[in-house]
């Protein structure tokens, strides 16, 4: 195989203008894939630059370097991905995009790419590598049968891991990965159809002391999507390899596999971090261990379980999602308030309800039913907006309720009564570092109710009576994307389905 120039480029921010929370925390969001790929990459004998994309002054010197541009992207770094790869082509290179967007949009990246990866795994890149040609107007779609059946250990991505981690100015969190897909089928979720395959941990064996000749106290993060489906198999690891209180882990379980026996244990195998999603008061019990109870019942439930969780791990983040279908008038947000008054530890994370192309079962059902705004990718994060029309509710009610929600959860009162029940210093500090960039979240619902009063193309496209995306929105992401939105084709500045 002909020795390529490949760069990798994981988009993690998608402008030039982050928050201060992403000045500080971006680089410990990039993703194990691309790491992985550049690993792959060099494995093959090409040549391969990694770049961590958290601000335009990443972007490589010349754009006439490569000879294949591999992007790694959530949706809402799309618009972003397609000018780049824009500019990439027209500079000779061959592109191709992997990443939740390639996941749930294949179709319509396919126009902006010459290969769009669904699953990935050695083989499919070693193939796309080998052929490295364009294809145009439509990429080609390729996708493994399953996920990768092992990944480059940690000692193997260093290079690419260090390049991410050395633009950290304080924590600096190495991202890991055990399990793919899981048992459970949350309709709304990206692995709702994915089967649970566990990857071999011997190969993790090495990473350990490895780890401790890079960092005084690594932190290493779980990408699992269930690290809980596992969990006793991990732990059996941890406690066999790890020097007790020599590494810190965090990761995302539900609350179904944490029992207090584990959280023993997870509290001496060092974890400091974890990440249930409780999402709803009226869905999802099996995952909470909640069975049939709903409402205030099941905030009672949970809310206890939390605290017994924050004595053992000293940072919860708690997820939830809005509205579900079965929510209905105020009780949904006011049942959170009550959780928020008797888990004041939980740092509660709300994600409005977003459709990812056709990355989720549910998805398709709103596709069906004609929910689906055409809103600009670049706003698809689970925060800035929202794409799919709720059910019970007007936009306006359903904004009131949730601006509401979002107040009381980062009034003073609820962020001293956060800082007090967490008991360290750092974990402190950091809610109230996050507590601060939520009240970003928050004006952007309240401008949401502002234009939806003031601004008729913004209502009107809300209320599906057209699908010309509001000039709002296309300002704010011209604004964004700077030079490069000369570079981003202008039929992808709205989205489709
Ligand atoms: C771990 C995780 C994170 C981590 C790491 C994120 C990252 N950069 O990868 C953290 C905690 C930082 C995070 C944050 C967020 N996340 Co997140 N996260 C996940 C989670 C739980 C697992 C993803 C994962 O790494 N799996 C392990 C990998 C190895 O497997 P995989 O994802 O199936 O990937 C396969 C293929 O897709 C492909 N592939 C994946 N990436 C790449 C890249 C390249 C270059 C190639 C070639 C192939 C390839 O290869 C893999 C093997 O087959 C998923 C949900 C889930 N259940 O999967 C959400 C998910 C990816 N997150 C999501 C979102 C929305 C976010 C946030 C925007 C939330 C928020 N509002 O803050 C932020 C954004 C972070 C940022 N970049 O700024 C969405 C993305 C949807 C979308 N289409 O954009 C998901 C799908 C959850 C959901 N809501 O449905 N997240
Ligand atoms: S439990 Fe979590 S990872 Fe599993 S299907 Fe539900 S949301 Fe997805």
């Amino acid at each position: 195989m002909r020795k390529l120039r490949i760069a990798v480029m994981d988009l993690v921010a998608n402008s030039d203008k982050p928050s201060l929370w992403g000045r500080l925390m971006a680089p410990n969001f990039a993703g194990i894939m691309p790491q992985v790929t550049a690993a792959w990459c060099e494995e093959m004998g090409h040549d391969v630059t990694y770049i961590c994309f958290t601000r335009y002054k990443d972007l490589p010197r010349s754009f006439d370097s490569f000879d294949f541009v591999i992007l790694g992207a959530l949706t809402k770094s799309a618009q972003l991905a397609y000018s780049l790869s824009n500019i990439f082509r027209s500079k000779g290179a061959v592109t191709a995009l992997g990443g939740p967007h390639a996941r749930g949009y294949p179709q319509h990246a396919a126009k902006y790419f010459d290969y769009v990866f669904g699953l990935t795994d050695k083989e499919v890149l070693s193939e796309v590598l080998q052929d490295c040609s364009p294809h145009r107007p439509e990429g080609l779609n390729v996708s493994a049968k399953t996920q990768p059946s092992s990944l480059p250990t940690i000692r193997q991505r260093w290079k690419f891991i260090k390049a991410a981690l050395d633009k950290a100015p304080f924590l600096k969190i190495i991202p890991i990965v055990g399990s793919f897909g899981c048992p459970y089928s949350c309709s709304f979720c990206y692995d709702a159809n994915v089967p649970f395959q566990q990857l071999n941990l011997e190969e993790m064996k090495e990473d350990f002391p490895f780890l401790l000749t890079k960092f005084k106290r690594p932190i290493l993060s779980f990408y699992d999507p269930n690290f809980g489906v596992q969990i006793d198999r991990y732990l059996d690891f941890i406690e066999e390899n790890v020097p007790p209180g020599s590494i810190d882990f965090y990761a995302e379980s539900s609350l179904s596999f944490l029992s207090e026996p584990r959280l023993q244990r997870l509290k001496k195998c060092g974890f400091k971090v974890m990440i249930p999603g409780i999402e709803s008061w009226y869905e999802t019990g099996e995952k909470s261990k909640t069975g049939k109870k709903t409402g205030m019942d099941k905030v009672k439930q949970v809310s206890q379980h939390i605290n017994l969780i924050l004595d053992y791990i000293p940072y919860l983040q708690a997820n939830f999602i809005f509205p579900f279908d079965s929510d209905e008038g105020e009780e949904p947000f006011e049942l959170t308030k009550r959780f928020i008054d008797l888990s004041p530890g939980a740092f509660p994370v709300y994600c409005l309800l977003t459709a990812y192309g056709q990355s989720a079962p549910l998805n398709l059902e709103y596709q069906k039913q004609n929910r689906i705004l055409h809103l600009p990718f670049y706003f698809l994060d689970s925060q800035q907006a929202m794409n799919v029309v709720p059910k019970n509710y007007s936009w306006v009610e359903f904004y009131k309720h949730y601006t509401s929600l979002a107040q009381y959860s980062f009034t003073k009162k609820a962020m001293m009564a956060r800082f007090k029940a967490n008991k360290s210093t750092l974990w402190r500090w950091m809610n109230v570092l996050r507590g601060l960039h939520f009240s970003e979240i928050i004006n952007y619902s309240k401008e949401f109710l502002s234009l939806f009063q003031s601004d008729r193309q913004f209502k009107k496209f809300y209320l599906q009576e057209t699908s010309e995306v509001p000039q709002y929105y296309l300002q704010w992401m011209r604004k964004s994307l700077g030079p490069l939105w000369e570079w981003l084709p202008k039929e992808s500045n709205g989205a489709t389905l």
